[in-house]
């Protein structure tokens, strides 16, 4: 189980948001998870251009001050790392070491991703969008820029946004500056930053993020699936007070409201079931609104603690019958994983002041 320095590096670049956080409904910048292949590149915003192209009726070269003069539009969406839940599959799938916490959820605003290929005339032997960020390195001993495609469909008549800002700044550099695309409801991984070019291409884009990465694969033989949308998944805001070392929690006896997330990219969370005893008996948790269609929805469970050990666990399930298992199911990448969170608990006697 020991996690190797070199896991340790890449949890020290790549940052989770803190679980406290899930109290927010738009993730403050500095707290959203972040997840970077490789280097962050610095744009010089004068230099930059965004290049469309490829299977067009009319190709694009376009400044970022001539993109925020296009129509405007904000996509508030939760967004999730595909490796979340990998540090809990036993073996481990060596990579970023995810517990639970590479999620977040912020304001977009931008471009809509359909009304640009529609200025650009998306020609009828069209099959996918490749989107290629500035962010260059070796994965897999093949030198590449970070690319990723989407299917035509999902490109041109979805609700992806060229994001220039989030939560009403500029991108900062870490999430994309000057511009990157915003998928609502997939993995993280389209979520493409630091873009450079948009290509229409007549074939499927075999490139390494999408032909080799992001799949889910039983075995090393496997060709395995493209994973593409988030299964749903339940996160409580843990209880009481941490230890310092173990963070495992403490607190008093009565009355507490458990609280947390819960978001599917596949159909809107319809329940949200929360367990105090382990797994034993399970009860519904109260629903709050989401802040759009593609963003988590708040939920409530209120528990008369009493004093002893436990374990509390929430689950999820979505409106096309998704529900998260109890356990998780190994792959070779660590994909996927949405069994449910587990968080155990010391309940002691209230302490007389
Ligand atoms: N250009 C580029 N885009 C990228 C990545 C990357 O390394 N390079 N990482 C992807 C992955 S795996 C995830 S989970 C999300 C994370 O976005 P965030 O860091 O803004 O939270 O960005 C995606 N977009
Ligand atoms: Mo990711």
């Amino acid at each position: 189980m020991t996690i190797s320095l070199e896991e340790l590096q890449l949890a020290a670049r790549n940052h989770g948001m803190p679980l406290e956080a899930l109290r927010y409904d738009l993730t403050p910048v500095g707290l959203h998870y972040l997840l970077i292949h490789y280097d962050i590149p610095v744009v010089d915003p004068a230099a930059w251009r965004l290049q469309v192209g490829g299977l067009v009726e009319r190709e694009l070269s376009l400044g970022i001050d001539e993109l925020r003069t296009w129509p405007a539009v904000e996509l508030v969406a939760t967004m999730e790392c595909a490796g979340n839940g990998r540090a809990r599959l036993e073996p481990r799938p060596v990579s970023q070491p995810w517990l639970h916490e590479a999620v977040g959820t912020a304001a977009w605003r931008g471009v809509s991703l359909p009304a640009l290929l529609a200025e650009a005339g998306v020609r009828d032997e069209a099959v996918e969008v490749v989107f290629t960020g500035l962010d260059r390195g070796i994965e897999g001993e093949i030198e590449q820029r970070f690319a990723r495609s989407l299917p035509v469909a999902e490109a041109a008549a979805g609700e992806a946004v060229l994001a220039y800002e989030v939560n009403g700044q500029p991108l900062p550099p870490q999430h994309g500056y000057p511009l990157r695309l915003v998928v609502p409801g997939w993995y993280g991984m389209a979520n493409v930053k630091w873009l450079a070019s948009i290509e229409v291409v007549g074939e499927p884009f075999s490139g390494f993020q999408q032909a080799a990465g992001y799949r889910w694969r039983t075995d090393e033989t496997d060709p395995g699936r493209p994973l593409t949308r988030m299964l749903p998944r339940a996160l409580m805001v843990p209880p009481g007070i941490p230890e310092f070392m173990t963070r495992h929690r403490t607190l008093e006896t009565g009355s507490v409201v458990l609280e947390g997330r819960a978001w599917s990219g596949i159909a809107p969370v319809e329940r949200v079931e929360v367990s105090v005893d382990g797994g034993r008996t399970w009860g519904d948790a109260r629903l709050g609104e989401a802040p759009s269609r593609w963003a988590w929805r708040p939920w409530w469970f209120e528990w008369e603690a009493e004093p002893g050990e436990c374990e509390l666990r929430c689950r999820a399930a979505d409106g096309a019958g998704n529900v998260q298992p109890d356990e998780p199911q190994w792959n070779v990448g660590g994909y996927a994983n949405n069994a449910t969170q587990r968080v155990p608990v010391t309940v002691r006697r209230r302490t007389l002041a």
